[in-house]
């Protein structure tokens, strides 16, 4: 049975969300993948929810909070805490992961004196299929018209800005002022293919991360000192080392090219494809990630 609750909060009137009660694990909300908004906590009425995560997956959760005190924490389907962040962020695996499990987020915030003790805040949760591997391969790259090779890193990173977004591609010592954006394919060919000047690697299904106004856009151009910086907006602003990862481009869960979303036991090889200084194109290493 849902109520509104009204709360004080720091001496202001706080109205409590529609999803109470839901004080304790006993009586989580049931919740599903999404974004979540408008929902409230106080330091003495914490929110439980519970998640299905498929076999194979990984949950991952991200509260925008209001105030800068909120904690989220994961449970497992046993109850035990497996994850906890006082930023609002956090990421598990799916205990067991041939077997689909329930977990349990619960968000609340520590009754510390002299601090923010209530929120309001927008719940997101998403599941992804478990990393399994990266390794390289074409690697590395014929080199392009600088005499470098392009390089493609790609990393995991479970705690990055994008729920949807586990995997960070990132290119260097590539043409500078010259475009590019990230290919995969479902088939990885060692020997290379001929297209422009330089080889692909990847075959089969191919994934064009190019596609205007939507997250699957990765176009990027190279700066001056080579790095390969996207244009879409993704780019994450660090001031600090790794500086690169200010460069970086989060790879959605959903595929382009209509390909659907990321599932549990796919292989994709990526590769950056670009323009080349005088015209042609080159591509980068290429990066075989294993879900
Ligand atoms: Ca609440
Ligand atoms: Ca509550």
């Amino acid at each position: 049975m849902l109520h509104i609750e009204k709360m004080i909060c720091s001496a202001s009137d706080f109205v409590d969300d529609g999803l109470e009660e839901n004080d304790s694990i006993a009586n989580a909300t049931v919740m599903v993948e999404g974004v979540h908004p408008n929902l409230a906590v106080r330091f003495d009425d914490p929110d439980f929810y519970q998640v299905l995560i498929p076999a194979g997956e990984e949950l991952r959760v991200k509260a925008n909070t209001s105030a800068s005190d909120v904690r989220v924490s994961l449970y497992d389907f046993q109850g035990q805490i497996v994850s906890t962040e006082l930023s609002g962020q956090v990421a598990a695996h799916a205990p067991g992961a041939n077997v689909s499990r329930r977990a349990f987020i619960r968000v609340d915030i520590p009754n510390v004196a002299g601090v923010a003790n209530c929120s309001t805040y927008d719940l997101h949760i998403a599941t992804h299929p478990i990393l399994q591997s990266l390794q390289t391969f074409c690697d590395p790259a014929i080199p392009n018209s600088t005499g470098s090779s392009t390089e493609l890193v790609i990393v995991e990173d479970r705690l990055g800005p994008h729920t949807d977004a586990v995997l960070f591609a990132f290119a260097q010592s590539g043409p500078p002022n010259q475009f590019g954006y990230l290919v995969a394919g479902d088939q990885v060919q060692q020997l290379g293919l001929p297209m422009g000047a330089q080889p692909i690697c990847i075959g089969g299904n191919i994934a064009r991360y190019n596609v205007g106004g939507t997250r699957t856009n990765s176009i990027g151009v190279f700066n001056a000192n080579g790095y390969w910086w996207s244009l879409a907006g993704h780019n994450l602003i660090l001031a600090q080392p790794p500086y690169w990862w200010r460069y970086a481009y989060p790879v959605p869960e959903q595929l382009p090219s209509g390909l659907g979303t990321l599932t549990v036991g796919q292989s994709w090889g990526f590769q950056l494809w670009h323009r080349e200084s005088g015209g042609g194109s080159s591509t980068s290493n290429g990066v075989l990630v294993n879900w």
